[in-house]
């Protein structure tokens, strides 16, 4: 976070330097603005084409009108500050100010955070939603308070994660025996596809691509519109529709940085992050609509995946049992209550 009250005199002699000649007196009263007083910067792990790009860019041109330009956000996408366990590790050290991290990601240092990653726990987005928006969300953003991270109330979607694959169609979940799959920086992936006997190898996101293009996996594992917007259909042949985790983005705030904001522009910016929220939620379930047939036309074969044989072999592997005893009972009937029993 930068903090720049004072203009310095340089500066200034600087700012003045580069504006045309016949501006320079009338723009001389703006000058205690030319820099804003409060700048954050925010990575985030996703190309700029995907929705949640889009909606952060506009959060910050909102928040600099908003303020008056007293405020900034720098959106830096795609990997430009690090990878996803890098800028956890920045946001929380004030590296950086804003980070989105998704929900398997940042349960490296909240744990909790991955119950809404268990395995086939949501069956459509009117669960999803009434989960993180309710205690259960609740429950996972104190969690971030403890460890010293603002969290906007909205979380951002990512979406119902698909697997693809170079080598041949999942349908069954023996299909997946043996399978070299990546999966992100995350116990429960690790977890999840182990328990399935495939082969999880856990890479940051911004090694994927290169790494399905190597061969050094076979497979990963992400919503459609990640799928699309990474261009992961040029190094991937099949995407078998198997939704068997959902996905979203938790968008966390170190915590000095958010203390150091004035009551006036935590409002503002809470408010624009909130809203654009909801907003990228309705764009990538628009999105959602054309996806299966955008990827078709790019050469991908699609097929459905049958969900019974892979919560099947969960429950043999003892998944289920194992994961309810680590979240503890109280998270769990959280999750239940929205859900319905999961197992
Ligand atoms: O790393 C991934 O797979 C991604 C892009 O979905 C996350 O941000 C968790």
């Amino acid at each position: 976070m930068v903090q720049s009250t004072v203009i310095s005199r340089r500066s200034l002699l600087r700012t003045i330097s580069t504006l045309p000649a016949a501006g320079v007196v009338s723009a001389l009263p703006g000058l205690a603005h030319a820099a804003p007083e409060f700048s954050f910067k925010f990575g985030t792990n996703l190309p700029t084409s995907h929705p949640l790009n889009i909606r952060a860019q506009q959060v910050a041109a909102r928040v600099a009108s908003e303020s008056k330009g007293r405020m900034e956000i720098q959106v830096f996408p795609n990997n430009q500050l690090g990878g996803d366990t890098d800028m956890l590790e920045q946001v929380r050290s004030g590296g950086i100010d804003i980070f989105n991290p998704g929900t398997m990601i940042i349960a490296a240092v909240a744990p909790i955070s991955a119950i809404t990653a268990v395995g086939f726990a949501f069956k459509n987005y009117d669960q999803v939603w009434s989960a993180v928006d309710g205690p259960l969300g609740n429950s996972i953003r104190a969690a971030f308070a403890k460890i010293g991270l603002y969290t906007f109330e909205k979380m951002w979607d990512n979406g119902f994660r698909q697997i693809t694959t170079s080598t041949h169609p999942v349908n069954v979940a023996t299909d997946l025996r043996g399978m070299k799959i990546r999966v992100p920086v995350s116990v429960m992936g690790v977890s999840l596809f182990k328990s399935l006997l495939a082969s999880p190898t856990s890479l940051q996101f911004s090694e994927v691509y290169s790494a399905l293009q190597t061969k050094i996996v076979d497979a990963q594992e992400n919503p459609l519109a990640i799928v699309q917007t990474a261009k992961l259909y040029e190094v991937q042949k099949y995407c078998s529709l198997s939704n068997h985790s959902w996905d979203g983005y938790h968008l966390v705030v170190n915590g000095n940085s958010w203390k150091s904001l004035p009551s006036d522009l935590k409002t503002i910016v809470a408010r624009a992050f909130n809203e654009a929220g909801l907003q990228e939620r309705e764009d990538l379930r628009k999105l959602d609509e054309s996806l299966q047939a955008d990827l078709a036309s790019k050469g991908m074969i699609l097929n459905k995946a049958l969900p019974d044989s892979f919560r099947a072999q969960l429950r043999k592997a003892g998944y289920y049992a194992q994961w309810k005893a680590k979240f503890g009972n109280e998270a769990w009937a959280q999750l239940e209550a929205v859900v319905g029993k999961v197992s």
